[in-house]
């Protein structure tokens, strides 16, 4: 990994609204499979897309809730990595800090990081399919499909699926930081998932600093003004050592 310009840690030091966007990379370092790597053993031969939806979930609700308790078990044995530490220092040491993830896996949180905006909701959460009560459950890998204590609809994971509407108040908040932070780092997310992916360029055409960490390129890597090229686990820490020093 090359070196962090100097410049990018002097406008890290003067920020005044730091905001951050993560996507599924910041966990891979964690051994959580990123949503469009080849998934492995049985879910291989599903697209995470079309499992990620109210329709499969209607078409079959117990394959759609053994894919979801499969990702609870991989992340109830993950653990957070250096990024997710670093992004936790990180909120400490500036002056306003505003953590956005598309991530569903909650290691953001249990690495200390506070406020976490998640805009598509948690794995380890449950709600009604029918009448949106919260129904989670101790511990959360029940086996069987269950049903909603109120009305007896089908209970299903508490995340945010591929043609469902965001929470408004997570999304307009996510929108007011872009709108007005002074730096913005897009971390490790392909960029391609609607309202999210479009949160850099308006950070960016609100003025801000747009960095982007990420060992590959995305559709945000030509908008950036600074790209780091390589794993958030790496960066993320070295970032914060030279932010601090
Ligand atoms: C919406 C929760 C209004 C579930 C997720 C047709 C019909 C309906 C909707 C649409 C449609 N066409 C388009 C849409 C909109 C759609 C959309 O954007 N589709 C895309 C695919 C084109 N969006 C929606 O449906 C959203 N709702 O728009 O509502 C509406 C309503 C009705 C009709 C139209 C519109 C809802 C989107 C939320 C979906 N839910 N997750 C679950 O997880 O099971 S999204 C899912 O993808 C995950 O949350 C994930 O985070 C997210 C995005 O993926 P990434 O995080 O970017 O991860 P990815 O694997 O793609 O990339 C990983 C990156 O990490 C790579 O760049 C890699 O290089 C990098 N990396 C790897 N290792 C590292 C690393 N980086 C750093 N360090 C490393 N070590
Ligand atoms: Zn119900």
């Amino acid at each position: 990994m090359n070196s962090i310009p100097g410049a990018l840690i002097k406008k890290l030091r003067s920020t005044k609204h730091l905001a951050v966007l993560t996507g599924a990379g910041t966990s891979s370092e964690s051994g959580v499979p990123t949503f469009r790597e080849a998934q492995t053993g049985l879910w291989e031969q599903y697209n995470p897309q079309e499992l990620a939806t109210r329709q499969a979930f209607k078409n079959n609700p117990q394959l759609v809730w053994d894919w979801y308790q499969w990702r609870r078990k991989l992340i109830i044995e993950a653990d957070p990595n250096p990024g997710h530490f670093a992004l936790a220092e990180m909120q400490t040491i500036s002056q306003q800090f505003t953590l956005i993830t598309q991530n569903v896996d909650g290691l953001h949180q249990r690495a200390g990081s506070q406020n976490v905006v998640e805009l598509h909701g948690n794995l380890m959460l449950d709600k009604c399919f029918d009448c949106s009560t919260p129904t989670t459950k101790e511990p959360p890998l029940t086996i069987r499909v269950f049903n909603c204590p109120r009305c007896w609809g089908l209970v299903r994971p508490d995340v945010v699926w591929f043609g469902e509407d965001l929470d408004p108040d997570n999304l307009s908040l996510a929108l007011k930081t872009a709108e007005n932070c002074d730096t913005f780092i897009s971390i490790g997310t392909s960029a391609v998932v609607e309202p999210a992916a479009s949160l850099p360029s308006i950070a960016k055409e609100n003025g801000a600093v747009l960095v982007e960490i990420n060992p590959d390129s995305t559709p945000v890597t030509e908008l950036a003004d600074y790209v780091l090229k390589g794993p958030s686990g790496e960066i993320l820490p070295q970032l914060v050592d030279q932010m601090k020093a």
